[in-house]
């Protein structure tokens, strides 16, 4: 049975390439809701509605497990989705904890959508490490629409990455978490314009490793010696979607 992985649109791109490192051997079907782009826009009651109508559409599928790969949609619906369904939901969240476990004391930039920085799931998180490092949030909404559209000017990302942090004294930032599934994308970018003193952590890897150790628990990891398949679709009517989530799959 494939896992069925979602977001706004080709963010989750990023989380599905670490699924795919580790467990080679599933097959996975990627829903990218390019449609309802900007997810970080909408309100909570609009983003479970819409999960649940992509859920309902995995369900259809018969998937074994659902990955929310989106910050945005995790902190508004994880909790709805877990009790509606009876399959395993595994949401991501900002990798603050390993960022606050390395830097303890420091100063840590967490670039995340409006939603998720607002959501009752990151204020909880945040307080419990606001007294280890010094946390500052930063909304990027921009450079979700950079990566959707396919990065088509390095110079316009760069200087989107410059604005975010022109009133941010560089020099005591120790880490940036990425926390937003479409910013990975843009890690070189972001190394180039501040520098390579800064770490940049996402949660892609961590959530992974979570789905691989719930799948192993319920004894449904793939065993056969093929390696699996990845369907991409994508609720816009522009075509080129597919082709650049590819692309970016391969990157
Ligand atoms: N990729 C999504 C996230 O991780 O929060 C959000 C993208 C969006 O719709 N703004």
């Amino acid at each position: 049975l494939p896992i069925g992985v979602f977001d706004s649109g080709m963010g989750g791109i990023s989380v599905l390439k670490e699924m795919k490192k580790l467990m080679p051997k599933e097959n996975y079907i990627y829903y990218g809701d390019s449609k309802n782009i900007p997810y970080g826009k909408k309100t909570k009651e609009e983003l479970s509605h819409i999960c649940i109508e992509i859920v309902d559409y995995f369900i259809e599928k018969k998937v074994k497990a659902v990955v929310i790969a989106c910050n945005t949609a995790t902190s508004a619906a994880v909790n709805e989705l877990r009790s509606k369904y009876n399959i395993p939901i595994i949401g991501i969240e900002p990798a603050l904890k390993p960022a606050v476990e390395k830097y303890e004391g420091g100063k840590i930039a967490v670039l995340a959508t409006e939603v998720t920085l607002r959501e009752k799931k990151f204020n909880e998180l945040m307080n419990k490490y606001k007294d280890k490092a010094e946390i500052i949030k930063i909304p990027a909404p921009k450079l979700v629409t950079i990566v959707e559209n396919g990065i088509v000017s390095e110079r316009e990302a760069e200087e989107a990455v410059r604005e975010l942090f022109e009133d941010i004294n560089l020099e005591n930032l120790s880490s940036i978490v990425l926390g937003c599934t479409h910013y990975v994308f843009l890690k070189d970018i972001i190394k180039k314009v501040l520098g390579d003193n800064i770490e940049l952590i996402d949660g892609g890897f961590g959530t992974a490793l979570n789905v691989k150790n719930i799948l192993l628990k319920m004894d449904s990891l793939n065993e056969s010696n093929k390696e699996g398949t990845i369907e991409i679709i994508n609720t816009s009517n522009d075509k080129s979607k597919i082709e650049l989530s590819y692309k970016l799959l391969n990157t």
